[in-house]
This record gives C-alpha cells, sequence and structure tokens, in this order.
C-alpha cells in the first residue's frame, strides 16, 4: 500500500521551515499533499491563490509532492486523498499544546488517519509566517527565511507603492 500524507497548513506565506519539513516528507512517504487550509484564527495577508501560486513554484524540484487547497476539515480532504497519515512540523514547546489538540480532534474524526510530527530544522526553529511579515513590513533582510520569489511577494505586498 502506498504511503500517502497530507501537509496541512496556512502557508502564508512558505517559508524555508515549511519547505523543510515538505522536502523531509517527501523523502519518507511516496506522496504528500501539500494542502493550504484555513485557520479560523488566522487573518491571511495572501490569498489561497496566491498562497498555492507560490507553493507550486518552490516545490517544483519534488517530483511526488502536490499542492492544492480545501475549504473544510482537514479529516475530510485527507480521506479525499486515500491519505493514511497526516505530517506537521514542531518547533518548539509552544506548539505541542495546539499541536495534541487537534491531533487528537482528528483521530477522534478519523482513527485510520495517524498524524507523524518532525522536529524543525534547528536553522529553522524560530521561523514562522508571522515573523517573516513582521520583518518584510518594515523593509529587514528576509533572504535567509524565504525562497527568493516568496520574498519578492512579500516586497509587492508591502512595499510595491515605492516603486
Ligand atoms: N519549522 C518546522 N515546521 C514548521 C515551521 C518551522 N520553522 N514553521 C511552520 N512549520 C510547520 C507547522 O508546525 C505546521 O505543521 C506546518 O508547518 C504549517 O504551519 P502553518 O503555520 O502554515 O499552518 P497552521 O498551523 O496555521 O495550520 C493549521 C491548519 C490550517 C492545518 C488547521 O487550522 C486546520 O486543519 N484547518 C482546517 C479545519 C480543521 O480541520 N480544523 C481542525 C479541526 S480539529
Amino acid at each position: 500500500m502506498a504511503s500517502i500524507a497530507v501537509c496541512p497548513g496556512s502557508f502564508d506565506p512558505v517559508t524555508y521551515g515549511h519547505l523543510d519539513i515538505i522536502r523531509r516528507g517527501a523523502k519518507v512517504f511516496d506522496q504528500v499533499y501539500v494542502a493550504v487550509l484555513n485557520n479560523s484564527s488566522k487573518k491571511p495577508l495572501f490569498s489561497v491563490e496566491e498562497r498555492i501560486e507560490l507553493l507550486k513554484e518552490v516545490v517544483k524540484p519534488f517530483k511526488n509532492v502536490m499542492v492544492e487547497s480545501f475549504n473544510g476539515l482537514l479529516i475530510d480532504y485527507a480521506r479525499t486523498k486515500k491519505a493514511n497519515a497526516i505530517l506537521r512540523g514542531l518547533r518548539a514547546v509552544s506548539d505541542f499544546e495546539y499541536e495534541m489538540q487537534i491531533t487528537s480532534m482528528n483521530r477522534v474524526l478519523d482513527e485510520n488517519i495517524e498524524t507523524f510530527f518532525m522536529m524543525t530544522n534547528s536553522q529553522y526553529a524560530f521561523l514562522s509566517s508571522s515573523i517573516v511579515k513582521e520583518v518584510a513590513k518594515y523593509n529587514g533582510n528576509i533572504s535567509e527565511l524565504v525562497p527568493p520569489i516568496v520574498e519578492e511577494a512579500l516586497r509587492q505586498k508591502f512595499h510595491s507603492f515605492l516603486s
């Protein structure tokens, strides 16, 4: 049986931290679906279409990775893909409580889909989309945090009126 994982997130926008988890996941699972989903506690800067476009561009090197979006429950999306795994990244203890809550809820919703966690690469332990947006907004250097195409998209969002 093929191992199929869904790697869900807001990806607003994708960072090198996300990419590291996707890259490592693509080595472990036969197929990885990167899914842009709605996190009701976040107000996104990029539209779903924009986030997908950026993701598709940066995952091009990984042949077994697909990018899609879904409006609904993660577990319902995972079922439509016949996924047997959900892949999440863990940065710090602060991530743990939230992850435990949604993992437990997802297991109640479907006990056949297991959640797997990958520890962040220590290089990216501090990295989040929110921090990237904050630094980009005030014109700080984000070249070590996101791929060049994302850097440009952020520049367009925050500073396009300057050019
Ligand atoms: N290093 C390693 N991993 C990282 C890093 C980093 N620097 N940064 C982020 N990650 C990981 C995160 O831990 C996460 O696993 C993934 O990358 C995506 O992160 P985000 O922040 O883009 O995504 P989230 O946490 O906002 O995603 C939340 C979901 C959208 C998945 C969630 O809200 C959801 O499932 N929504 C759909 C509705 C639903 O089913 N809700 C749950 C019911 S219990």
